[in-house]
């Protein structure tokens, strides 16, 4: 047979399912990604600040306030505050979930309820309606992906708090710490505090993300090998713009110099927006859906069927 009858012949028979891609592709651009992040840590550590340094426009003042009018307020309750950003076509729909400072009081027992609260609750509105009979072909997820944790920079260990808290959030969420200010230590106090946290989450038994799971293929394995060398992520937040060598950028300004946020060499926030933003979001998300979501969900349904077979027998007595 002829080269150009072949040419015909497969040209016939081609289906077109391989367009399968761009499909997905169009209909998630055009529904676009939703993100979700609480932060956590005590009042001052420059939440609120980081958090506007990462995504560019002023999504939360980090005097609390939503208008330059409005008079300041601290944070006093967990609300979300929602954003859409847009590169390139593609939609990030971002949810902020400020976190009143906590370890703020002389008794600060259970004081991290309300956080743990609000993460699981937020499982509990998903769980709910993905059983409802007709649910919508599209569930707003709430969920949240990941919760960057505010390490104070005191260049010593990790508070007994941290020790707690991290411990109890990471069992219901992605667990990103970050040493807050890091521009208060020296290039060796920072060392040697980020390697002291590290042994110290080691001995404490907290299992941070991310995790290893038997589906990660090598080049997952070795990305997830340089975020665990990475964690915590010595960060420092500016909303301000100074002038470095004839060109703006994100700073801090002092008597002695500029503290460039996004010179590498200065500290690690730039490493930390490529992996929020770039390297981890889908990850974030997915194993948002597949480890915290599942334990949750499992946990809600057997109890769910306990009660339901306890319900007859009650009934029979
Ligand atoms: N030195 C230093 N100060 C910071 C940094 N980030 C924020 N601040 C300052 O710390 C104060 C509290 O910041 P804010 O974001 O409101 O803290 P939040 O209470 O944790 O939300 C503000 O005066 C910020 O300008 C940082 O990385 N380094
Ligand atoms: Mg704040």
């Amino acid at each position: 047979m002829a080269a150009a009858a072949v040419e015909e012949i497969r040209a016939n028979s081609y289906v077109g399912f391989d367009t399968i891609t761009q499909q997905i592709e169009h209909k998630l651009l055009k529904r676009g990604f939703q993100f979700n992040v609480i932060v956590v840590g005590q009042t001052g550590l420059g939440k609120s600040t980081l958090i506007n340094t990462i995504f560019a426009s002023h999504l939360i003042d980090s005097k609390g306030r939503m208008a330059p009018d409005e008079p300041v307020r601290q944070t006093t309750e967990i609300h979300p505050v929602s954003h859409v950003i847009v590169e390139n076509g593609v939609r990030l729909r971002l949810n902020i979930v400020d976190t009143p400072g906590y370890g703020d009081q002389i008794n600060n027992e259970n004081c991290w309820d309300p956080i743990i609260k609000y993460i699981k609750d937020q499982h509990s509105a998903y769980l709910r309606k993905e059983l409802t009979a007709q649910r919508d072909r599209h569930i707003q997820d709430t969920r949240i992906h990941c919760c960057l944790y505010f390490i104070n920079p005191t260049g010593h260990s990790l508070r007994p708090i941290d020790v707690i808290v991290m411990k109890k959030l990471s069992e219901v969420v992605n667990v990103v710490p970050v040493i807050a200010k890091a521009d208060s230590l020296t290039v060796e106090e920072r060392d040697a505090f980020k390697q002291r946290i590290r042994e110290e989450l080691v001995y404490h038994n907290i299992r941070l993300y991310p995790f290893d799971t038997e589906e990660n293929d090598e080049e997952e394995i070795e990305l997830n090998e340089t975020i665990r060398s990475m964690i915590p992520f010595a960060v420092v937040g500016s909303e301000r713009t100074v002038i470095v060598d004839g060109k703006p950028v994100r700073g801090r300004k002092n008597r002695w110099g500029v503290v460039n946020v996004e010179d590498e060499r200065h500290c690690e926030f730039v490493q930390l927006r490529n992996f929020l933003t770039r390297s981890h979001l889908q990850d974030l998300i997915e194993t948002t859906a597949q480890i915290h979501y599942e334990a949750f969900r499992s946990k809600q349904l057997l109890a769910l069927k306990e009660q339901t077979n306890a319900r007859p027998s009650a009934a029979a007595q």
